[in-house]
């Protein structure tokens, strides 16, 4: 029997930024269920909904001070209830994010510890002196506390102190957070830097340029045996799946966190197809470093996550496509990739609309820790000032960040207040409404590819096999119990030249036979 969350479409929702039904500025829970109607129009089975719990929102919402209630900002747990019960209706599935490598410096467990208070004294990781690690926002990753006369880490913001998985007590916390939320509907969870729980030692780590200490953390033993206990006491019990968000995950890794741990990951290689190591080290996009990671990943692990955005990631029509001169064309070219390789697919708001980066015109209007603190960093280290708008304006989170484009009136038709994030400009002509009533409109095309995918089991479960790739140029094939589907994408703005291909079941210039030469950016899923 083939698992439900290998057929659906997943889509991921950044409540702040999806619908504010309250005027507020702010997006919220009723705003995702008044637009429950038009993600079931689209085909997707499953929300992903970042998270919801109640924050300081130093980190927007990665910084949890209290798991078990609802920011008062998106709604109460009554709307959550709400939401769970009208998706249900729809045959949507809602999946939450599960953020447990640490928490809030808000939460009553952190305040607690920095009094030595039982037993949360060791709920967190506690030094008298910092070791030489960093952190993933950029500098040192240990803050000190005047109370405890200690240090304490935090591998991500300041306002987010690490867990020490040392301690049994956290897990049995974890545990009881996770059955809340299951007990209440959901169906699984977005396991949030989910193999970097365990630290194996406090030792320094080897000097690197980012990240120092990480060999210490990532994909550790204690990570799987702790993932393992989670799966047999709680995960088991219930209908539902996991994907685990896996920092410079290998495929090897890969494998053991899928075995009696997770459902799935996800692997951030395919996102270094343009830069060096870490996303701010800039390098011009090459389509076939994209897919060589994707086909490595294809044939490596069991079950694949296929994304191209996320919450953290720049849009990737401004990333892998061309938003000045074929938006339409790359945004459609990009859903055919998303949409037909093999493994869990995850729309992220937005994608399906071809909405683009941010149109940031000055560093004021950054909102993201991560981008902030990466910033000035950059600035201290003598980057140019030039160097530095280039980097952020390319890389920063704020870029997915920017409010949904409902329609073309003001704010995008996200508010009626003033919204958190500035609303990006060409909400004038990227937005759902003109979109959903043009059969030509990226939007359009989204729903036709789901559907596609939806009824097509070669698509949702079939083999994968590479065709041929060459610099620019992505072709494979899916097939199951005999039928075969063939897929051909051209990533670049030139015309290419390529092996006699066929009839079209779908294609991005409305074609129904390619012939050996390939538009700009065209793309197709042909008949074999
Ligand atoms: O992200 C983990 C993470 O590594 C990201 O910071 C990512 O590497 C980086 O931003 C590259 O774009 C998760 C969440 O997705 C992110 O939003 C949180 O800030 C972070 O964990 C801490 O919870
Ligand atoms: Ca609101």
């Amino acid at each position: 029997m083939i698992e439900w969350w290998k057929k659906r479409v997943v889509y991921q929702i950044y409540p702040r930024s999806f619908m504010d039904s309250n005027g507020d500025s702010i997006g919220d829970i009723q705003g995702i269920i008044s637009k429950l109607d038009v993600l079931h129009e689209l085909g997707v089975g499953i929300l992903w909904l970042s998270p919801v719990y109640c924050s300081p929102n130093e980190d927007n919402g990665y910084d949890i001070s209290d798991y078990r209630n609802i920011n008062p900002e998106y709604g109460t747990l009554a709307d959550m209830d709400e939401l769970i019960a009208e998706a249900s209706k729809r045959d949507i599935k809602i999946v939450m994010d599960l953020v447990v490598n640490h928490t809030s410096s808000q939460h009553e467990w952190f305040k607690k510890s920095c009094q030595g208070v039982e037993p949360y004294k060791d709920y967190y990781i506690w030094r008298k002196k910092p070791n030489n690690w960093t952190s993933f926002f950029g500098g040192k990753a240990w803050q000190y506390v005047e109370s405890r006369g200690e240090y304490y880490l935090h591998l991500f913001a300041k306002g987010q102190p690490d867990l020490n998985y040392d301690n049994p007590a956290v897990i049995e916390e974890v545990k009881g957070i996770m059955r809340f939320w299951l007990d209440r509907g959901i169906s699984g969870f977005r396991c949030d830097v989910i193999n970097i729980l365990h630290k194996t030692t406090l030792r320094n780590g080897r000097p690197r340029i980012a990240l120092v200490g990480r060999e210490h953390y990532l994909s550790q033993p204690g990570t799987h045996r702790i993932l393992k206990e989670l799966r047999k006491d709680v995960l088991s019990k219930y209908d539902c799946f996991t994907v685990g968000e896996s920092v410079m995950v290998t495929p090897k890794d890969a494998k053991q966190l899928c075995n009696g741990e997770l459902d799935m990951v996800f692997s951030f290689e395919h996102m270094n197809a343009d830069c060096f190591f870490i996303k701010w080290l800039l390098r011009k996009f090459s389509p076939i470093r994209l897919y060589k990671s994707l086909a490595k990943w294809e044939k490596k692990v069991k079950w694949n996550t296929i994304y191209l955005e996320n919450h953290d990631q720049p849009r990737s029509v401004s990333r892998f496509g061309d938003e000045k001169n074929y938006p339409i064309e790359s945004a459609k070219a990009l859903a055919v990739l998303l949409l037909t390789l093999k493994g869990t697919p995850f729309i992220f708001e937005g994608e399906e609309l071809g909405m683009t980066n941010f149109d940031m015109t000055s560093m004021d209007q950054l909102n993201d820790v991560e981008s902030k603190n990466v910033y000035s960093l950059a600035r201290k280290l003598r980057l140019s000032e030039n160097y530095c708008h280039k980097m952020i304006w390319q890389k920063s989170r704020d870029n997915a960040r920017t409010p949904m484009q409902w329609s073309a009136q003001k704010h995008g038709g996200f508010t009626t207040g003033t919204p958190w994030l500035k609303v990006n400009d060409n909400h004038t002509t990227i937005n759902f409404d003109c979109e959903h009533d043009d059969p030509n409109s990226v939007w359009s095309f989204y729903k036709e590819l789901i559907a596609l995918r939806n009824s097509t089991p070669a698509l949702q479960y079939g083999t994968f096999k590479v065709s041929f790739m060459t610099k620019n140029v992505f072709a494979y094939e899916r097939a199951f119990e005999g039928k075969k589907i063939g897929v051909i994408v051209n990533l670049s703005n030139k015309k290419q030249r390529v092996p006699c291909v066929g009839y079209t079941i779908m294609s991005n210039y409305g074609r129904t036979q390619l012939d050996c030469e390939l538009e700009p950016y065209e793309a197709a899923v042909l008949r074999r």
